[in-house]
């Protein structure tokens, strides 16, 4: 059965660009809640575990970079289904190929600035959400 629950941050590019209340608006339309937020500016060693998964692949050093490049806002949210229909509102990685409508067409630069993050699996929501909020934080 999938989860309720999945994690989310609002990236560098949308923050410094003005997105963040459109698109926290645009997930609470969609029907998700908030059980957690907060404003945070990673250090790139805070960066760089958050993505330890892609230490391996090209674009590390860049991303490492930018998600320490300014203030994120990292939450965790609940829906139905939550990581795939939040996925599904975020639309593809690479804005250019995201369906018309979702958060990164609307809203991302490119693949690297790409305004979101959305878990992909449900065990990964619950790693990405301690990484962020402690037990009393979550309710
Ligand atoms: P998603 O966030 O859609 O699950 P992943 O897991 O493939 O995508 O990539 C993680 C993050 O790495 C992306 N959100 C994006 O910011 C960055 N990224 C992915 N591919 C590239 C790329 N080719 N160049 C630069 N950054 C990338």
């Amino acid at each position: 059965m999938s989860g309720n629950r999945t994690f989310t941050m609002i990236k560098p590019d949308a923050m410094s660009n003005g997105h963040a209340g459109k698109i926290i608006d645009h997930i609470l339309s969609a029907g998700f809640s908030i059980k957690a937020m907060k404003l945070v500016h990673l250090t790139k060693s805070q960066a760089g575990g958050f993505y330890a998964v892609h230490k391996e692949r090209p674009f590390y050093g860049e991303l490492v970079d930018f998600m320490s490049s300014g203030p994120i806002v990292a939450a965790i949210l609940e829906g139905d289904n939550a990581v795939e229909s939040f996925r599904t509102l975020i639309g593809s990685t690479n804005p250019e190929e995201a369906a018309e409508g979702t958060i990164r067409k609307l809203y991302a630069e490119n693949i690297g600035r790409n305004a979101v993050h959305g878990s992909d699996s449900d065990e990964n929501a619950a790693i990405e959400g301690s990484y962020f909020f402690s037990e009393l934080e979550r309710f």
